[in-house]
C-alpha cells in the first residue's frame, strides 16, 4: 500500500495517531502537501461521505474520521500556506439563534473542510449579525446555517432578508438545512441553497464557491 492509500485507509477507520504518523512519512518522502491533502485525506473523507449518504456509515464514524481528518490536516496546514495552495471557498457556518443543537452543524462543517473549504464555526445560537458581521470580515462566499427546531427555523427568513438587505446581497450564498427543513421551505425564504445532508452539503458549497 502507497503512503496515500495508508492515510486514507486509516481515516476511514478515524486512527488519529496512525493519520499523523502517515502524514509526517508522506511529507518525510517528500510528497507535496497538496497531494497529500487530495489523494490522502480528502479520498479518505470522500469514500466516508459517500458511505454516509449511502447509510453504510453512520454518525459516530463520521464524527472519528471528521476528527482524524482535523489532524491530520493540522500538520499539513503549515506546507498549504508554503506551498500556496489556495482554499476552494470559505463559508461561514452556525446554528441559528435559539437553537443549540450542534452534531449535524458540526458534521457539515467537518464535511465542507473535506472539500477544502474553509469554514469558520460560529458555533450554535448566533444571532443574525453575527454570521453577516463574520461573512463581511472573512470574504466568506456563502453562510450555511442549520436549525433543529420548528421553533428557531424562522431565523433563516432573518438572515436571508439581511443579506438581501446588506452590501453583500450579490456575493454571498445563503444554504440551509437541518432536520425539519425543505426545499419548500427555502423556495418559500428565499434561501439559495437547500440540502439534506452533510455530504450533500459540501458537494453544493464546492459547487457554489468554484463556480
Ligand atoms: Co433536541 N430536539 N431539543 N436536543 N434533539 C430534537 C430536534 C426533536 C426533533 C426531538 C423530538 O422531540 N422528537 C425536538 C424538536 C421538535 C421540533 O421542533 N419540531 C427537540 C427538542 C424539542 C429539544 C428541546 C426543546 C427539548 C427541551 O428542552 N424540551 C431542547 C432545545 C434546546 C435548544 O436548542 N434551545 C433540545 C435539546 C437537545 C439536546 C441539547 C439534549 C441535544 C442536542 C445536543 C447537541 O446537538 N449538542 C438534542 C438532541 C441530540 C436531539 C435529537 C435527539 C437528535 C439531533 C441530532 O443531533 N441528530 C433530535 C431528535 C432527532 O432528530 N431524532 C432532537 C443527528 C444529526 C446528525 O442530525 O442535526 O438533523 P441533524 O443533521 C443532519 C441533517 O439535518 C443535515 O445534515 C445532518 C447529517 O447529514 N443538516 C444540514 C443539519 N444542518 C444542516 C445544514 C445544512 C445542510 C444540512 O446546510 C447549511
Amino acid at each position: 500500500m502507497t503512503t496515500l492509500n495508508e492515510i486514507s485507509s486509516a481515516l476511514q477507520q478515524g486512527r488519529v495517531p496512525k493519520v499523523k504518523e502517515f502524514v509526517q512519512k508522506a511529507l518525510d518522502e517528500g510528497i507535496p502537501a497538496g497531494e497529500i491533502l487530495e489523494q490522502g485525506l480528502l479520498s479518505g473523507m470522500n469514500i466516508i461521505g459517500e458511505k454516509f449518504k449511502n447509510n453504510e456509515v453512520f454518525v459516530p464514524e463520521v464524527l472519528i474520521a471528521a476528527r482524524a481528518m482535523s489532524k491530520g490536516t493540522d500538520i499539513l496546514r503549515p506546507y498549504l500556506v508554503a506551498a500556496g495552495v489556495e482554499e476552494k471557498g470559505t463559508v461561514v457556518i452556525g446554528t441559528v439563534k435559539g437553537d443549540l443543537h450542534d452534531i449535524g452543524k458540526n458534521l457539515v462543517r467537518m464535511m465542507m473542510e473535506g472539500k477544502g473549504l474553509k469554514v469558520i464555526d460560529l458555533g450554535v445560537d448566533v444571532p443574525v449579525e453575527n454570521f453577516l458581521n463574520a461573512a463581511r470580515e472573512n470574504d466568506a462566499q456563502i453562510i450555511a446555517c442549520s436549525a433543529l427546531l420548528t421553533t428557531t427555523m424562522g431565523e433563516m427568513r432573518n438572515i436571508v432578508e439581511a443579506v438581501e438587505a446588506s452590501e453583500m446581497k450579490d456575493k454571498v450564498k445563503v444554504m440551509i438545512g437541518g432536520a425539519p427543513i425543505t426545499q419548500a421551505y427555502c423556495d418559500q425564504i428565499g434561501a439559495d441553497c437547500y440540502t439534506p445532508d452533510a455530504a450533500t452539503a459540501a458537494d453544493a458549497a464546492l459547487a457554489l464557491c468554484t463556480g
